[in-house]
Formats: structure tokens, sequence, C-alpha cells
């Protein structure tokens, strides 16, 4: 199936059989800070919409009027210095309108939060999954995709960039009383402060909650692994079949990658729904100070270390490690902060390196145009 046309009618469905209506700028998440941003950077004779759908660098852009299919200006793909630079569904753009469902994005308006990913197999590239996110449920189903590990990378995505997390345990049907209980039990010995939901799109259980705490203009994003139930949820609380969903493999018991691209909805309720594609891979990008929060206790304990440069690994004097002899610290938890750390540090050098690289390249083909120039002269 082409996923592009897919893509771009799901989201159009959203807005009714008649076309989109006309909406207010806050049922889109709109703020006073985005119009005095737009004031002051004298976008106003643009139009301003919100990126609901992306697709190889064609974006569906929702405004109050309408929606249309954009591409960015030649402009800003020259000086895109990264994908980080390159509009993502959630972004607020300033565009022109030129002609009937037709539009072309010159600018993106600074992000409140913006979530992102070592992009899958590109070393040292950075994927955005989703921008100006208030915040992130992060999907793990109960019965066979429930791990810490994977749970405590996607809480450093959001702690990286402020966005607040909520985990919710889906697919609660499947599994008893008693075994969810102590499954929530050891998720809350080792993830403290992080609101749990479990949730189950089979009896509903759990949706009055996750209802109550969506908020009328606040936008909400979904991440987690395939065939968890992402869209689903999606469907239910929109209240209509706007995502496709999928079934399980029986061999491997995985999602078989139902939603392949990201989206933004707007809840009938009021508040704003992004889907994602399952992810495969949490890989840790530019961290920020993710680790810190996610990590807080082991950030604490390492100030007691001995040496300032104390690896936490084998010197002595280490008060990470002696937390984690005496068992205040668990071990997985130990591990699982080691690995990310290193990762986080891999994917610093291998950015460093490429934008190195660039530059270079940058400069090469510069000095070879002034070059051509002067013979030009001559
Ligand atoms: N038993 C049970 N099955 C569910 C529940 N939620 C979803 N499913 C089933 O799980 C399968 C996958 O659901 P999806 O909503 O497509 O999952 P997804 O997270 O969107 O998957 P991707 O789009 O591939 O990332 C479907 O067959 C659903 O019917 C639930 O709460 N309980
Ligand atoms: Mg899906
Ligand atoms: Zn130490």
């Amino acid at each position: 199936m082409d996923h592009d046309s897919t893509g771009a009618k799901n989201v159009t469905q959203g807005f009714g059989k008649k076309g989109p209506h006309r909406l207010k700028p806050e049922d889109l998440g709109y703020t006073g800070e985005l119009e005095k941003y737009r004031e002051e950077n004298h976008l106003l004779d643009l139009e301003t919409g919100r990126v609901v759908a992306e697709h190889r660098e064609r974006y569906l852009v929702r405004t109050t009027e309408g929606e249309y299919e954009a591409e960015i200006t030649g402009n800003m793909r020259y000086t895109a210095e990264s994908r980080e630079d390159f509009p993502a569904v959630g972004d607020w753009v300033a565009l022109q309108i030129y002609g009937p469902g037709s539009a072309i994005i010159h600018h993106v308006f600074p992000r409140f939060s913006v979530l992102k990913r070592q992009a899958a197999g590109k070393p040292g590239e950075i994927q955005v999954l989703a921008a100006n996110v208030d915040t992130a449920f992060l999907v793990q189903s109960v019965d066979r995709d429930f791990n810490l590990n994977r749970l405590e990378r996607y809480l450093t995505l959001c702690h990286a960039s402020g966005v607040s997390p909520v985990i919710l345990l889906s697919k609660v049907d499947l599994i008893d009383r008693s075994r969810l209980d102590e499954m929530i039990r050891i998720l809350q010995a080792r993830i403290t402060h992080v609101p749990v939901l479990p949730i189950s799109n089979e009896t509903q259980e759990g949706y009055s909650s996750l209802q109550k705490m969506i908020k009328k203009g606040k936008t909400y994003c979904m991440l987690g692994s395939s065939g968890v139930g992402k869209s689903t949820l999606l469907n239910h609380l929109s209240g209509k079949n706007l995502m496709r969903t999928g079934g399980i493999s029986r061999s491997t018991g995985k999602g078989r990658h139902v939603t392949s691209h990201r989206e933004l909805i707007l809840l009938d309720q009021g508040g704003i729904l992004i889907d994602n594609p399952g992810m495969r891979e949490v890989g840790m990008a530019d961290t920020g100070n993710g680790l810190e929060v996610t990590f807080d206790r082991i950030y604490a304990l390492a100030r007691h270390c001995r040496y300032r440069d104390c690896t936490h690994t084998r010197e002595a004097g280490c008060a990470v490690l002696r937390a984690v002899e005496n068992g205040e610290i668990d071990t997985a938890t130990y591990d699982n902060f080691l690995k990310m750390e290193k990762e986080k540090t891999h994917f610093e050098s291998t950015m460093a390196e490429r934008r190195r690289k660039e530059k270079m390249l940058g400069k090469i083909i510069r000095d070879y145009h002034k070059k051509d120039i002067k013979r030009k002269k001559h």
C-alpha cells in the first residue's frame, strides 16, 4: 500500500467528511507566546499552521481554515544543518498558500520541546519524533512488551527536552490482577515519580482517568513498540476510526508496524494527540540532562565519589558502586545507566566527527568555487 496517500487521507478524515471545518487557533495548541514571536519576526503576512503529518519532506499543515500539502523553501533546505532544522509533526510553521490545498513553508517557529532519538541505522544522526509536545504517553503492553530498561530509555528522551512522561501499561485485559499488581510494584521500585496508568482498549479500563489527564490545547504523543495498541487507543479516544490498527505476528508475538507515519489529530474533548509508528530501537541522541533526571539517584550518589572523574565502574571510593553492592541501587538500573551513558558519549563523538567532515567538505566546495571564479576572471 502507498503509505504516502494513506497518511494524508487519514488526517483529512479527522476533520469530517465535508473536509476540514474552521477551528480556533487554541484548538490546535496555539499560544500567546507564538503570536508574540510571529509579530516580532514579521511573519504576519504569512499564514500560521501546525504540521499534522510528514512524509519525505512533504508536509500536511493544518491551519484554522483548512489543510494544505506543503513543501519547504529551497533556502530552508539549503541552510538546514541537520534533520532538526526541518519541520516535524507538531511544529508551528509560517506558510504561504498558493493554490487550493497547496502551500510553501517559509519558517519553523521555535519549539518548546522536541522528542528525538538517534536515527535507526544512521550513526550520529538525529530523528525528530515530534515537536511541541507537553506530555508523552509511554505505552508498554503487559503481555509481552513490558521492559524497564526500555522504559528508562523513553523516559530519558522525555527528560532531555522537558516533556512530562506518563507510563501507560496497555492490554491489562490479558493478565490477571495479581500479576498486574506485581508488575506495577516492580516498576515503581525502579522508576519513581512517574505516573503509571493501567489501561485496556478491550474493556476501556483506565480510559476515564486518561481522559481526565488530557487538557484542551495541550499536545500529547504516544511512544512505544509496534503492536502495543497506540492507534487503537487513538481511535477510541477520538471516537473515529482514523488510524489503521493491526494484528500481532503469531510467530514472534510482535506488532507488524501498522502505523508508518507520525500523525497529529485533534480530539473532540479538546487536546491534541500524536500517533507514532512503533519503534524497534530507542537510541540515545544528544540527551541534554535527560540521563541526570532519569537516573537522579545515581547522579546524587556520584557527587560523593572520591574522584571527580569517577566512571563508577572500578574506582575505590565510588559511592555508586557501594550503593549497588548494598542493594540501594538496583543492578539492572546501574547496568542500564552505564550502557546509556556510553551510548550518549558515542553519539556525541560520532556527531562531532560528522559535523567536522561536513565542514571540511563545505570548505573544499567553497575553495573550488573561488578558484573557479578566479579562473574565469583571467
Ligand atoms: N487484548 C487486547 N488487544 C489489544 C488492545 N489494544 C490493542 N489491541 C490489539 O493489538 C493489535 C495492535 O494494535 P495497534 O493499535 O495497531 O498497535 P500500535 O501500537 O498502533 O502498532 P504500530 O502502529 O505497529 O506501532 C491489534 O490487533 C489490536 O486489536 C488491548 O487493550 N487489549
Ligand atoms: Mg499504530
Ligand atoms: Zn563513582
